[in-house]
């Protein structure tokens, strides 16, 4: 009998993840036979249902095998090309631009979060290589918290997620991590074993909310009049940290001077029972260390930055800021240091809404470059985006499989996966790095990403189009990408350090200890001059967010899939639900005639969809909760109700502010 070839391959998955897991694949005859959670000081060796559904993935009978063309988009007419005929179509493209406009502002990338890996930011530098050309930004970004943190603080730190396990008290505002960030758990639960008090506080009575001490259900975005509301109440018993207010704060009079007098409208605004708020000062008044958990569920919303200023102003007046196992918690923890992470192009900035809402802008783009992301289900108004798609001359999408926006390309071009290319991942929560290294051969003709950008530069040098550095393997590539910044933060030097680096935890235990704030004033700002340059308020006072109308009497929340990422791992069928559905309270279901599973139309000025109701006592009268995604087997697009609102800040961190995702509103009907 012949003998296996088997060999143990180290990975770590590069999803917009906060766990970065590392795992071992087992090969066998090169095929991928078996996989196993490595070693980690944040995820303790296991995967989520995801990672261990990899395998399936990796071989799927639809992921993409070669590059494909189809003249007009959505036709689904696409015929098999060879790579050579697809360089010759983007060679071809770009060349002509550059001969009709003298330069390449036309040529637009878009980058989504499909894989946030140190090798895919290739795309990044390639495209900055060829001198000024168009960066189409996302809507998915935290920028509003971002600018938030710079007007308290002065810039972004954050201690080791693993430090929370040590936490008196844990307070979680509009973050859902028993779905979105599952390592969490063991180290919440820990705490509570330890006698920590945990706090959820969110709209939706979540997967998380089952592990909480007090669950506070709050109106959506109104975090800010909640936490103005505590801070006022704890200042009054007298069970703050006056030290630290009298002498590393800035503006802490005038702030508190305008929220004395504030009290029933706070309650109004926040729906929160006053017995939950008595409750939860009594908490804060006898916990030392207090941990806040910030999540994404507050950036969504217009007023997302000040809510953030709020909940930071709470942390920093009840002694949080600068404690050992307290402080702030947001998924941004500067992990951005490599050379191709960092490069300061000249590109032109523009916000992807902007671009689609104007529909026109000059030069207009004549060629997309899509990257990890799938915007027709992912960005909101998704309409408008497959028009202003359509009228672009080549859009390419690079992909693993046909998802709804391949779908409106000319060009798909099939790429690799972790487990066919070589990477390099730095946690963007926790404090950890780690090398992916390539297991088995590219799946049919897919080629990684470092390479199609090498081919393409190959060509392009021809032209003098583009000074992309042509290196000689994705090890060599990957090992120019290492600096001193990121040596100061892992101790590593390059691919082969990391082959020996064992993922380690030095921990960071706290930040601020020494209370340096990066500041104007160099103190913690309750009052930011700077914010008020830019014309927002210079305290974070509460500001009233956008309410549902009569007409659209119900918030549309979509929050993220515990089985999906984003729109990836559409294939997995880890539960029954096999198509998408609406939850919506029994009572106004009953009210409106809806029973249990019946397929309504949920609607708004922007779009109708067709949807299986769901009765759900997790959401509140005045919320319907669909979670995003792809949805293949639904054919709808949630993402058609969700239009471009944008929130309040963000603009001085991206060049573009962030988007309300959940400041949607519908109706519900009958068929
Ligand atoms: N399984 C899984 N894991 C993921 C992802 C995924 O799609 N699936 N996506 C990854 C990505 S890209 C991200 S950004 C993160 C997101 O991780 P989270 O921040 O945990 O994600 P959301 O689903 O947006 O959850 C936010 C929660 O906020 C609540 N919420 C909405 N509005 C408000 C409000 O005004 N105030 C408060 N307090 N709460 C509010 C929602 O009801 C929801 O429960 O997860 C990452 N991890
Ligand atoms: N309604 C609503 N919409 C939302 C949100 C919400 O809460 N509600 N959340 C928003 C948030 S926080 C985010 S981060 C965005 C995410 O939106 P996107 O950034 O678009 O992320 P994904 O949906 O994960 O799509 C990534 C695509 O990249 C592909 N991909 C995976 N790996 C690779 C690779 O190695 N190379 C290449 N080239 N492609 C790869 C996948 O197949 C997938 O099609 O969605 C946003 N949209
Ligand atoms: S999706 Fe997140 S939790 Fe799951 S394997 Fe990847 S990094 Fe780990
Ligand atoms: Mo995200």
């Amino acid at each position: 009998m012949k003998k296996l070839a088997t060999k143990k391959v180290s990975h770590v998955c590069p999803r917009n993840c906060f766990s970065s897991c590392t795992f071992v694949s087992t090969v066998e005859n090169d095929q991928l036979s078996y996989l196993s959670g490595a070693h980690h000081p944040y995820t303790n060796g296991k995967l989520c249902a995801k990672g261990y559904s990899y395998i399936e993935g990796n071989n799927h009978r639809n992921r993409l095998k070669s590059p494909y063309y189809q003249e007009v988009k959505g036709s689904g007419k696409f015929r098999k090309i060879s790579w050579e005929q697809a360089f010759d179509f983007i060679v071809r493209e770009i060349v002509g631009i550059h001969q009709q406009f003298k330069n390449l502002l036309p040529l637009a990338f878009y980058k989504g979060s499909g894989n946030l890996g140190v090798h895919h930011f290739v795309v990044d530098e390639f495209f900055s290589s060829m001198g000024e050309t168009t960066r189409l930004i996302g809507s998915a970004r935290p920028s509003a918290g971002l600018e938030a943190i710079k007007y308290d603080m002065g810039t972004v730190k954050m201690a080791d997620p693993l430090v929370i396990k040590n936490a008196g008290m844990i307070i979680i505002w509009g973050a859902n991590p028993a779905a979105t960030n599952i390592h969490l758990i063991p180290f919440i639960i820990e705490a509570k074993v330890k006698g920590a008090k945990v706090v959820v506080i969110d709209p939706l009575y979540t997967q998380t909310a089952e592990h909480a001490d007090l669950y506070i259900q709050l109106r959506p975005s109104s975090d800010g009049a909640l936490a103005n509301l505590l801070l006022k109440k704890i200042v009054a018993t007298d069970a703050y940290d006056r030290k630290f207010v009298e002498e590393h704060s800035f503006g802490f009079e005038e702030y508190f001077s305008k929220i004395r007098h504030v009290d029933q409208d706070y309650l109004a605004a926040s729906e929160v029972p006053e017995e939950a708020i008595e409750l939860l000062v009594d908490w804060l008044k006898d916990t030392r260390t207090v941990v806040h958990i910030i999540g994404t569920g507050v950036l969504k919303h217009r007023n997302a930055g000040q809510n953030v200023r709020a909940i930071e102003a709470l942390a920093a007046v009840h002694g949080d800021i600068g404690k050992k196992n307290s402080g702030i918690f947001h998924g941004l923890n500067g992990s951005l240091k490599f050379n191709n992470q960092m490069i300061e192009g000249k590109n032109r900035v523009i916000g992807l809404n902007e671009l689609v809402a104007a529909q026109k802008q000059n030069p207009t783009i004549k060629m997309l470059w899509i990257s990890g992301a799938n915007p027709l289900t992912q960005e909101p108004n998704p309409q408008s985006l497959n028009e202003w798609m359509s009228n672009i001359p080549l859009v390419v999408s690079v992909e693993h499989f046909l998802t709804p926006t391949a779908k409106m390309a000319n060009l798909i071009l099939p790429t690799t996966t972790h487990f066919e290319e070589m990477d390099v991942i730095s946690g963007t929560w926790h404090k950890d790095i780690a090398l992916n290294e390539p297991a088995i051969k590219p799946f049919h003709e897919s080629r990684s990403e470092w390479e199609i950008m090498k081919e393409l530069a190959l060509r392009l040098k021809e032209f003098g189009l583009c000074s992309f550095p042509v290196h000689s393997s994705e090890e060599e590539y990957l090992n120019a990408q290492f600096n001193d910044a990121v040596y100061k933060q892992y101790y590593v030097k390059n691919v082969g350090d990391l082959r020996k680096h064992r993922p380690s935890s030095n921990l960071v235990d706290s930040v601020w200890g020494k209370r340096d704030f990066a500041t104007e004033t160099g103190r913690y700002q309750f009052y930011s001059h700077k914010a008020k340059e830019k014309g927002l308020p210079p305290t974070p006072l509460f500001v009233e967010g956008f309410s549902p109308t009569h007409e659209h009497p119900f918030w549309l929340l979509t929050p993220h899939h515990p089985y999906a990422l984003n729109s990836q791992f559409h294939y997995l069928r880890l539960t029954d639900e096999k198509e998408a559905f609406a939850e919506i309270h029994p009572q106004v279901a009953r009210a409106r005639g809806i029973f249990d599973g019946e397929v309504v139309k949920v609607f708004n000025e922007q779009a109708s969809i067709e949807i299986k109701a769901v009765y759900s006592s997790r959401v509140p009268k005045d919320i319907v909760m669909i979670y995003q995604g792809w949805y293949p087997k639904s054919q709808l697009n949630v993402n058609d109700l969700v239009s471009s609102v944008e929130t309040d800040m963000g603009e001085n961190i991206s060049g573009v502010k962030g988007t309300a995702f959940y400041d949607t509103f519908v109706n519900i009907g009958k068929l």
